[in-house]
C-alpha cells in the first residue's frame, strides 16, 4: 500500500486529521491521523465511512448549459459574458454569489475578492449565515473582532463545561469524546441546556430542558446571582471590561432565581443547582451552536453568555471561555477570509480606511463600499427581480434556506443561475442555466480552519474524475474571463494562500488579531508539506481586546417575550441533525452503513401530544406552517417538552416524497446578525391516514419516482430501499419493478402483495404491500441481492436460519442494531458500556454509539427493575 496522504475530513467543524491511503480505483482506506491535534487519531462514524462516498455515483462530471453537455470554454465564456452584460445593463448590486462553509480557503477568497474588489458588490453571502452569523455579531460586539478566545486544549483543562444549544455527541462527536475523556480523568463536571433531552445529556451531572428561547433569561439570572454573591471578577471588570451605563441597574431588576426559574420553565432547584455548580467553578468553558445562533434573537442569546465570562473572568485563561463551535469544516476559513456580506476581508469591515486598504492591497478598481445582502434578503431580492444573475457554489439552498418553497421559485425566477457542484441534480441544480463540475473531497487541495482556529492542509487522494475542476481554478477562470487577468493569475491553491495571509498582515499593526505574516512567504513544497498550527494562541490572555481602548464590552440584553401558542399553529418546530447524515445527504445518503442510523425521516413527539393527536409510532404524519407542509414518521419520545415536536433537516426530493424541513421555518431573521430562526417555528401536526405500508427493494442505484403517498429512499448495499406509504390500488407500485421473472404471491382479501422480478438468477427488486402494516424484515431480502441462484421462495422473505431482525442499527461500525443490544445486555447481564462491546464489539470502533448504548442500557435497567417491583 503506498504512503497514507494526511488531509482534513470532510464534514464538521471539529476539523479531524485523516491518514487516507488510495487503494486503488476510486478507493481509499480512511484512518485517523494520530498526529493532528482536533482528534489524535480517532474519527466518528461519518469520518469513519468516507470512503464509502467516494465513488462517482450522482457526480457532475462535465459542464453543461441546460441540459447539454459543453465545454469549459463554452461555459465558462457564457458565466462571464452574462455577469459582465448584467453588470453593465443594472449595476454590479444586480448580481451575486451564494457561497458556502463547505470550500476551501483558497476558493474562499477567491470569489470574496472578485465580488468585493472587482465586481465591486458586496453580495456574497454564505451559509454560514445559516450557520454562525449570530456568533460573529456577537463576538464583534463584545471584542471588536470575530476571535472565538477558546480552542480544543480548554477542555481538556476545564472543571466544568456547559453545552448550550449543542447536541455534541452527535454534532461534533470527536470533541464530545474529548469532554467525556477530560470527566474520566479530572472529574469535569458537565451541564447540557437544550429543550431536547438529546444523546448527548446521557450521563452529564444536569440537564436543563428549558424552554426554547429562553437563554438570555436563563444567563442573565445566573449573572445576577453571581453578582448578588459578589462573585464576579472585579479587577477584570475594571481593566479590562467597559459596562453601558445602566447595564448592572437592569441584571440587578428581575433576574431572581424564581422569576428567572418561571421564564426557562426550569425548577428553581435545578436552576440553583446550576447557578451554585457554575459560582463554584472558575474554569468553564462554555461551548454553543445552533440552539444559540439560530434564533431571531441569537446575537443577543451570544452576547449573553459572554457577558457572563467577561464579567467572571472567565476568558483568554487555560480551561475558561466562551466556545462558538462551528459547524462546516471550513466556516472558520471562510470568516477569516471575509466571506460574509457582512465583513470586507481579513477580519475587516466596511469602514473607510479598510475599504481604502484593501482596495489598495488588491488594487481593485471597483471596491464595495458598503455590505451587501444577506442569504435571506438575497433571495428576497431575487423574487422581487433585484437580483438578475446568481452563481451559487457548495451549498443547497432549496433545501437548506427557511421558507424553502420561495426560495425555489427565486432559483426559478432568476434569469441567470449558474451552480458549482460536485453533484449533477441537486435540488437546487435542477433549476441552473449552467452546472459547473466541481472537484469534491479527496480530490481537492487547500487549506480549512477548524473550530479552535487550527489550519489545516486538504490533499488530493484521488485524480479528478471527467471534467471536475476544483472551485478556485472555476472562479479564477470566470474573473480573467471578465477582464481581470493580472489580478486573479494564480497557478495553484499555494499562490492564493500567500496572498491571503499577506493581506492578513498588511498594515496591520496589531489592530487585528488574525495576522498569518509568517504564512506570507511560504514557499510551494512547504505549502505541501503544512503541518496543522493554530493562529492567535490564547487570544485576550493579556486582557487586551480589538476595540478601540482594548476593552472588551458588556452588552445589555434582555429577554424577548415569547410568543404563546398561536390558535391555528399550536405546536413549535424545532429543527436539526441526525448523527449519520451530513445536511442534505450528497454524500452521507450514498452510504448504506450511515444510512442504517435514522432510516427515515422522523417527527418526534411528545407521548401526551401524540395521544391527543391520536398518533401512534410508525404513523406518517403532516407537518405545517403558513409557509408549505411536509410529511414524516411520526417516533413517539419523551424526549421532547410537551407542544414541540423535532423534525431532521437533512431529506430532500432526491431520497423523499416528503420529510422535507427546509420549506416549514419562517424567514424570519436576528436584527443584527441575519440569521434565521430555525429552532422556532409554529406548526400544526396531524395524523395521516393510510390504507397499506410496505417496502421496495432494487438492484442497481438509478433512483426512481414511487407513486404513492410516502417513498423514502434508502441506500442499502447493492441497490436501494424504499419504505412505502399509500391509499388506493397498490398495483400501480409494480411500473417500479424492472424487467425479468417474475413470482407474485397476492392475496387480494387480506390485502397483501408480495412481487419479485428475478433475473439471470438474481434479485433484481421485489415489492411488499400489507394492509395490516406487519411487514417482512428488510435485511434478509436486501442480503438476496448479493445472492446467486435466487429462486422463487424469496418471496417466503425469511432465511433458513429465521433471523430475528436487528432492529434500529445503533453501532454501524459493526452492523448491530438495538435488538441485539437488548437481548445480549439481558442474557448476559451487562452492566455497562465496556461490558457491551467486550460481547457484541458496538462502540469499540468510532465510539459515536456510545452515548446511545449507555441510554440502551439505562432503559434495560430500569425495565429489569420495574419487572421486579
Ligand atoms: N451528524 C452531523 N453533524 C454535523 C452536521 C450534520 O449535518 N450532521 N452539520 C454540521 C453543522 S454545519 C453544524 S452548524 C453543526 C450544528 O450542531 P448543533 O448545533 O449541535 O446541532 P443542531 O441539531 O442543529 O442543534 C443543536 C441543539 O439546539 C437545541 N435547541 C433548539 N432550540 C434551543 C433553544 O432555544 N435553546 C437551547 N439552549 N437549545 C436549543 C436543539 O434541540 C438541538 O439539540 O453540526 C455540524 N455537525
Ligand atoms: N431548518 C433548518 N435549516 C437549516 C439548519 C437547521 O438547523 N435547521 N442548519 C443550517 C446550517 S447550520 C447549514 S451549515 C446549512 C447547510 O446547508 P447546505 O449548505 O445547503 O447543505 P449541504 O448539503 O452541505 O450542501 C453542500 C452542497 O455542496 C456540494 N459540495 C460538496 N463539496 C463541494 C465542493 O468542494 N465544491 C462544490 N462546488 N460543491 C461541493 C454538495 O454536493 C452539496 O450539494 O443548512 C442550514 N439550514
Ligand atoms: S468529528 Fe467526525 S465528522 Fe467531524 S471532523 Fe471528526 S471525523 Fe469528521
Ligand atoms: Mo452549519
Amino acid at each position: 500500500m503506498s504512503q497514507a496522504i494526511r488531509t482534513t475530513c470532510a464534514y464538521c467543524g471539529v476539523g479531524c486529521g485523516i491518514a487516507a491511503s488510495p487503494t486503488g480505483g476510486r478507493a481509499v482506506t480512511i484512518k485517523g491521523d494520530e498526529a493532528h491535534p482536533a482528534n489524535a487519531g480517532k474519527l466518528c462514524s461519518k469520518g469513519t465511512h468516507l470512503g464509502e462516498t467516494v465513488g462517482l455515483e450522482g457526480r457532475l462530471l462535465h459542464p453543461m448549459i441546460g441540459d447539454k453537455r459543453a465545454s469549459w470554454d463554452k461555459a465558462l465564456d457564457m458565466v462571464a459574458k452574462r455577469f459582465r452584460e448584467t453588470i453593465a445593463k443594472h449595476g454590479p448590486d444586480s448580481v451575486a454569489f451564494y457561497v458556502s462553509g463547505q470550500l476551501l480557503t483558497e476558493d474562499y477568497y477567491v470569489a470574496n475578492k472578485l465580488m468585493k474588489g472587482f465586481i465591486g458588490s458586496a453580495n456574497i453571502d454564505t451559509n454560514s449565515r445559516l450557520c454562525m452569523s449570530s456568533a460573529v455579531a456577537g463576538h464583534n460586539r463584545a471584542f471588536g473582532e470575530d476571535v472565538v478566545p477558546a480552542s480544543y486544549d480548554d477542555l481538556d483543562e476545564a472543571d466544568l463545561i456547559v453545552l448550550v444549544g449543542s447536541n455534541t455527541a452527535w454534532c461534533h462527536p470527536i470533541v464530545y469524546q474529548r469532554i467525556q475523556a477530560a470527566r474520566a480523568a479530572r472529574g469535569t463536571k458537565l451541564v447540557v441546556i437544550d429543550p431536547r433531552r438529546t444523546e448527548t445529556c446521557e450521563g452529564a451531572d444536569l440537564h436543563l430542558a428549558l424552554r426554547p428561547g429562553s437563554d438570555v433569561a436563563l444567563m442573565n439570572g445566573l449573572l445576577a446571582w453571581m453578582d448578588q454573591g459578589k462573585l464576579l471578577d472585579a479587577d477584570f471588570l475594571r481593566d479590562s471590561v467597559n459596562a453601558p451605563e445602566g447595564f448592572w441597574d437592569a441584571i440587578r431588576t428581575g433576574h431572581d432565581l424564581w422569576t428567572t426559574a418561571k421564564a426557562c420553565d426550569v425548577s428553581p432547584a435545578l436552576l440553583q443547582q446550576f447557578y451554585e455548580l457554575f459560582a463554584a467553578t472558575p474554569r468553564t468553558v462554555t461551548m454553543f451552536s445552533q440552539g444559540i445562533n439560530q434564533s431571531i434573537r441569537g446575537t443577543d442569546q451570544v452576547n449573553a453568555i459572554v457577558n457572563l465570562h467577561l464579567a467572571t473572568g472567565r476568558i483568554g485563561k487555560p480551561g475558561a471561555a466562551p466556545f462558538s463551535i462551528t459547524g462546516q469544516p471550513n466556516a472558520m476559513g471562510g470568516r477569516e477570509v471575509g466571506g460574509l456580506a457582512s465583513t470586507l476581508a481579513a477580519h475587516m469591515d466596511f469602514a473607510a480606511e479598510n475599504v481604502a486598504r484593501v482596495g489598495r492591497f488588491w488594487a481593485a478598481p471597483t471596491m464595495a463600499t458598503k455590505p451587501g445582502l444577506k442569504a435571506v434578503d438575497l433571495f428576497r431580492a431575487i423574487n422581487e427581480g433585484r437580483i438578475k444573475a446568481l452563481w451559487v457554489m457548495a451549498t443547497n439552498p432549496a433545501v437548506s434556506l427557511p421558507d424553502a418553497n420561495r426560495v425555489r421559485e427565486a432559483l426559478e425566477a432568476v434569469p441567470f443561475l449558474v451552480v458549482s457542484d460536485v453533484m449533477a441534480t441537486t435540488d437546487t441544480a435542477v433549476h441552473a442555466h449552467v452546472r459547473l463540475p466541481a472537484a469534491a473531497w479527496g480530490e481537492k487541495d487547500g487549506t480549512v480552519t477548524n473550530s479552535d482556529r487550527t489550519i489545516s492542509r486538504q490533499r488530493a487522494l484521488l485524480p479528478l474524475p471527467g471534467e471536475a475542476r476544483p472551485d478556485w481554478w472555476i472562479v479564477t477562470e470566470v474573473a480573467r474571463r471578465m477582464g481581470w487577468r493580472n489580478a486573479f493569475a494564480y497557478d495553484r491553491p499555494a499562490d492564493i494562500w500567500r496572498e491571503h495571509a499577506r493581506l492578513t498582515a498588511y498594515q496591520n499593526d496589531g489592530a487585528r488579531v488574525l495576522n498569518l505574516r509568517a504564512q506570507a512567504t511560504m514557499g510551494n513544497e512547504a505549502y505541501e508539506a503544512m503541518e496543522p498550527f493554530r493562529w492567535g494562541d490564547a487570544p485576550f490572555a493579556d486582557g487586551r481586546f480589538s476595540t478601540p481602548d482594548g476593552k472588551a464590552r458588556l452588552l445589555p440584553v434582555s429577554q424577548m417575550d415569547l410568543q404563546g401558542p398561536l390558535r391555528d399553529w399550536p405546536m413549535t418546530l424545532n429543527t436539526g441533525r441526525y448523527r449519520d447524515q451530513w445536511h442534505t445527504m450528497t454524500r452521507t445518503g450514498l452510504s448504506p452503513k450511515l444510512a442504517r442510523h435514522r432510516e427515515e425521516p422522523l417527527v418526534e413527539v411528545h407521548p401526551q401530544d401524540a395521544t391527543a393527536l391520536g398518533i401512534a409510532d410508525g404513523d406518517l404524519a403532516r407537518v405545517s406552517t403558513p409557509q408549505g407542509e411536509s410529511l414524516f414518521r411520526a417516533r413517539i419520545s419523551d424526549g421532547q417538552r410537551p407542544g414541540e415536536v423535532f423534525t431532521p433537516i437533512h431529506w430532500t426530493d432526491q431520497q423523499s416524497s416528503g420529510g422535507r424541513t427546509g420549506l416549514l421555518p419562517r424567514p424570519l431573521v436576528d436584527p443584527h446578525s441575519g440569521q434565521p430562526g430555525f429552532k422556532s417555528t409554529p406548526v400544526r401536526v396531524e395524523k395521516v391516514a393510510t390504507e397499506w405500508k410496505g417496502f421496495l427493494i432494487l438492484r442497481g442505484s438509478e433512483p426512481v419516482r414511487v407513486p404513492c403517498l410516502w417513498a423514502t429512499r434508502i441506500t442499502v448495499s447493492g441497490g436501494a430501499l424504499y419504505e412505502v406509504a399509500g391509499n388506493g390500488d397498490p398495483a400501480r407500485l409494480e411500473t417500479c419493478l424492472p424487467k425479468g421473472d417474475r413470482v407474485e404471491a397476492i392475496d387480494m382479501t387480506r390485502g397483501t402483495r408480495r412481487v419479485a422480478i428475478i433475473r439471470d438468477g438474481k434479485l433484481a427488486g421485489v415489492l411488499i404491500v400489507t394492509r395490516s402494516g406487519i411487514l417482512p424484515t428488510r435485511d434478509w431480502l436486501i442480503g438476496q441481492l448479493a445472492v446467486e441462484g435466487v429462486g422463487a421462495s424469496v418471496l417466503a422473505a425469511r432465511g433458513p436460519g429465521n433471523q430475528p431482525d436487528k432492529g434500529a442499527i445503533i453501532c454501524v461500525c459493526f452492523d448491530i442494531g438495538l435488538n441485539n443490544i437488548v437481548r445480549a445486555i439481558r442474557e448476559q447481564s451487562l452492566v455497562d458500556v465496556p461490558a457491551i462491546g467486550a460481547a457484541l464489539g458496538a462502540g469499540t470502533n468510532c465510539g459515536s454509539c456510545r452515548p446511545a448504548l449507555a441510554n440502551i442500557l439505562a432503559q434495560a435497567q430500569q425495565e429489569t427493575l420495574h419487572a421486579a417491583e
